[in-house]
């Protein structure tokens, strides 16, 4: 836009006192262009304002050489209009700088958007007028703005980071910063130049840098992984597969876990070789694409230490087979953060360049800088003297532009920098309790930067305008997030930290780059297609967490909290309702068995132990199948009796299969997993009475099976959790075996149906109240089921041994299992119990699945090592033990 055009723009909002907008947005990049093309088209007044001369938001300022998207451009397009779509060529697979900024020019030339741009305009504070119910806007340049809706489409790294260097005033050279880069270019040729900062802004330039500069001298502090892009013309296998069906490609994006339609890895990393790994590893190394290598390598690169370090090593040799000089290579070879934990970067030529002779790189972590001075800069081991030191120091993310750069004052006075001194609350990233009106485009809290941003800022820009046109015609004026539903929020935040390694690594994501900053990571990390149907759900359920209100409508507030499960839980239960099973009970005994035989098939395959052996064990009347796990470490071991899940009716020795590797590994103990007799062919007492027996058994049996003599511990799940139970009242009854301690996983303790968790989750988890009917109807004659035998909790409980009695929020078994530990507790049994917080059933069982159970089995595995008097494993913490494991991974 020319100069005289901003100048007329500015003079016409300074016409009157105050300009009148139904909404106001910030910025006018990505998501301001597509604001005020969707609110025009909504029959709403907007103004954008932007502190720039022109469109492009991160695309104006970032003009460094070599700046380009790391997402392909065939991705990183708007989508709303499949017109545009076809209107527009990208010339690369990964485009510059200029032909983003001109592909934005050109979307605000055919939607006309600029004539409701205010260019050269900075918002300088925000204020919420509760007695208007309009935010009112003062501004750098011309009229202030009046506004029902304040939007801040203002980009997560958009606010530079000061230097934070000691002397930058005093030097007497070219200062350049790569996010406010000269219009004109800067002419590097033949000058001695420094770069600080090797993010993907310094990964990008270093090389076109280090082409004019007489000698460039690389100040990294900490090394990234780089995977050179391969630039060259849109993939045309992609490029075939848009063009087949342009909406199913999209729609696919929308929906999936990053925003760009790329099928996931579903294969473990223990399940494939060395060179299977390496072959795929080198695969999406040669055609440079950074979301395959994020996602497609192996289903456990992104939420597992062990399977993430054997992707970075790869990069390692890479580095290693690229660069020259080994102390160098060395240097630039990251071991501090897992691969994806911090943001990679793409690059053309990054690790060659420092085969040049005219390339120095300085290892910040070996000699800090101590100063810049008049001539250059000066670590604690020598002086460089430049002619130019270019800042690629990066941005205070994700809340920097939000909070930063203006006051916004909401209902009752209160600051956005207060309310956010300790980190950032939203509700969804998009709106922020107290601050009525306001929305957040990408904001903290939403999938943003962990995201296509393209695809998530067309859902939030069509999620905003959806809601503000229905509250339109409904008559509110007024929508605001409860603070119940923002605390919700950041639970859900929370309980998505295992989802992805985010948490391991001191970057910009957690506010770590920015000296102060509160800690946490910031963006959503639970996935766009997730994210988007938690919006849908907020609103199918009437706005859950948001106050609405309207001068004739008066006040709706649904308040909630509006994801209650376990992330990971979520997305099970959603699969499994969109598979429409038929309920299990309809099946037939077989047909059931059959059904988890075949749906166990598709769940990926436990863990390698030391060892799995297959055996029989006798019983009274027969011979009962055992498998048994062992570990990989020196024995003799401690003994655990595992009983499996499936009401007495279902299962076998294998089918908890992972979850017993799981615990073997956690526990280095001997897992011994007994395939007792099931109903309906061998009714009660059969199952029980085969639990004691091969108890029994096992125990006598210790040396043989490579144990330890002396106590064994016992272990189940559900009906096996009850199995174990019994197991123990028995064998305290009949005189052994001894038995150390019991694990009871979701167990069944009582015949009673009326406790709350039989109502409160009835029918929707999996296990439903109907289900658990039909197994007991098969198993036990109401006569029998009185019996301790059946129903534990109504057998003498003094004298058992001790107990971890672990519980799920959403099981209709909860209550039962919470009695039976209160009860043994309360007949001075020592008891400790997990109560897993938004889990289902089958949560702990589903290793490798629901992710977030992880943490529970740690804990139950240090029940067990606590049972047999071995110390605790602290690799079982999850928190700190991911850390500790990545440490020693990584050394
Ligand atoms: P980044 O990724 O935040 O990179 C900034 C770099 O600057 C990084 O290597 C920092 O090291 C380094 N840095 C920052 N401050 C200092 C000081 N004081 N001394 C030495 N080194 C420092 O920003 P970018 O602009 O490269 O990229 C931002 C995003 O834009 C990128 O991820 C893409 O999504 C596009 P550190 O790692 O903090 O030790």
């Amino acid at each position: 836009m020319s100069e005289a055009m901003v100048a007329d723009r500015a003079s016409e909002a300074a016409h009157g006192a105050t300009q009148h907008v139904d909404v106001a947005v910030v910025g006018a990049g990505f998501a301001g262009l597509y604001l005020v093309h969707r609110l025009r088209k909504a029959g709403f007044s907007v103004v954008a304002m932007d502190e720039a001369d022109d469109v492009g938001g991160t695309w104006y300022w970032n003009r460094y050489p070599g700046a380009r998207c790391d997402i392909q451009t065939i991705d990183y397009s708007y989508t709303f209009d499949p017109e545009l779509e076809r209107a527009w060529t990208w010339s690369e697979k990964y485009a510059t700088q200029p032909e983003i900024l001109r592909y934005l020019g050109f979307v605000a030339d055919r939607y006309d958007l600029r004539r409701d741009i205010r260019f050269g305009t900075k918002v300088t504070s925000a204020t919420w007028d509760d007695a208007t119910e309009r935010w009112l806007l003062a501004t750098s340049n011309g009229a202030d703005v009046s506004c029902r809706h304040y939007i801040m489409a203002t980009g997560c790294l958009s606010a530079p980071k000061p230097p934070e260097i000691e002397g930058v005033k005093d030097f007497k050279g070219g200062i350049y910063f790569t996010s406010r880069w000269p219009h004109q270019g800067v002419d590097l040729r033949g000058k001695r130049v420094a770069v600080i900062g090797t993010g993907s802004s310094g990964i990008q330039s270093i090389p076109l840098f280090a082409e004019q500069a007489s000698h460039l001298t690389v100040f990294q502090r900490t090394p990234n992984f780089a995977l050179p892009a391969h630039n060259g013309p849109p993939p045309s296998d992609r490029a075939a597969l848009l063009a087949q069906d342009r909406a199913a490609f999209r729609e696919q994006g929308r929906w999936s876990m990053t925003g760009v339609p790329l099928p996931p890895a579903t294969e473990f990393s223990f399940q494939l070789s060395d060179a299977e790994r390496r072959e795929r590893f080198e695969k999406l190394w040669a055609t440079g694409d950074l979301v395959g290598m994020l996602t497609q390598l192996w289903a456990d690169q992104g939420n597992d230490v062990e399977a993430n370090a054997l992707l970075a090593e790869l990069f390692r040799e890479k580095i290693r087979s690229i660069v020259k000089d080994p102390e160098t290579a060395e240097a630039l070879s990251p071991t501090d953060h897992p691969f994806g934990s911090k943001r990679p970067c793409l690059d053309t030529n990054y690790y060659a360049t420092f085969n040049r002779p005219n390339v120095t790189l300085v290892n910040l972590r070996k000699e800090p800088i101590t100063a810049i001075t008049a001539s250059g800069i000066t670590t604690d081991k020598r002086s460089v003297d430049v002619d130019v030191i270019v800042f690629a120091t990066g941005f205070d993310a994700m809340t920097g532009a939000v909070k930063a750069i203006h006051p916004i004052t909401g209902r009752g006075g209160k600051s956005l920098s207060d309310v956010w001194a300790d980190g950032p609350h939203t509700y969804l990233g998009l709106t922020v309790s107290g601050f009525p009106n306001l929305f957040l485009i990408t904001g903290p809290g939403s999938p943003s930067v962990l995201s296509n941003m393209s695809v998530s800022i067309e859902q939030h820009v069509d999620f905003v305008v959806d809601r503000l046109t229905a509250l339109r015609e409904a008559g509110f004026t007024t929508m605001e997030a409860t603070a119940t539903a923002q605390a919700g929020w950041a639970r859900h935040m929370a309980d998505c930290a295992p989802l992805t390694l985010h948490r391991l690594a001191n970057t910009w994501y957690t506010g770590a780059n920015v000296p102060g900053k509160p800690q946490g990571v910031m963006p959503y990390n639970g996935g766009v297609g997730p994210y988007r149907s938690i919006c849908n759900e907020i609103v199918s359920q009437g706005m859950l967490g948001f106050r609405l209100t309207g001068p004739s409508v008066g006040a709706q507030c649904n308040d909630g909290e509006i994801v209650r499960l376990q992330p990971d839980v979520r997305l099970v239960l959603g699969m499994l309702a969109q598979m429409n099973l038929p309920p299990i009970e309809s099946m037939g005994a077989q047909g059931a068995r059959d059904f988890v035989t075949e749906f166990n098939k598709s769940r990926p395959a436990g863990r390698p132990v030391g060892e799995v052996k297959d055996g029989t064990l006798p019983v009274a009347d027969g011979q009962l199948p055992y498998r048994l796990y062992r570990p990989a470490t020196p024995g003799p071991h401690a003994i655990v009796v595992y009983f499996h899940g499936g009401g007495w009716v279902l299962g076998d020795e294998l089918s908890d299969d992972p979850f017993c590797r799981d615990l073997c590994r956690r526990t280095g103990m001997i897992l011994v997993s007994v395939g007792y007799r099931h109903a309906p062919e061998h009714r009660f007492p059969t199952a029980a009475e085969d639990g004691f027996a091969a108890t029994r058994w096992i125990a006598d049996h210790a040396i043989e099976l490579g144990g330890k003599p002396g106590p064994v511990m016992v272990a189940g799940w559900s009906a096996g959790a009850n199995i174990a139970a019994v197991t123990c009242q028995l064998a305290r009854d009949r005189g052994g075996p001894e038995i150390a301690g019991q694990l009871l996983v979701c167990p069944v303790t009582d015949c009673r149906f009326d406790r709350p968790s039989y109502a409160d989750n009835a029918s929707g988890y999996f296990l439903t109240r109907s289900l658990m009917f039909w197994f007991w109807d098969i198993y036990c004659s109401p006569a029998d089921r009185t019996d301790p035998r059946a129903s534990p909790l109504r057998g003498q409980l003094a004298g058992l041994p001790p107990a971890y009695v672990v519980t799920c929020e959403f099981d209709p078994l909860r209550d039962e299992g919470i009695a039976y530990a209160e009860a043994m507790q309360a007949a001075g049994v020592p008891v400790e119990q997990l109560k897993a917080r938004g889990h289902f059933h089958s949560s702990f069982v589903m290793v490798d699945v629901v992710i977030t159970s992880a943490d529970g089995r740690g804990q139950m595995a240090n029940a067990l090592r606590r049972f047999a008097g071995l110390p605790q494993s602290p690799g079982q913490d999850n928190q700190q033990s991911d850390r500790t494991n990545f440490n020693a991974a990584a050394s």
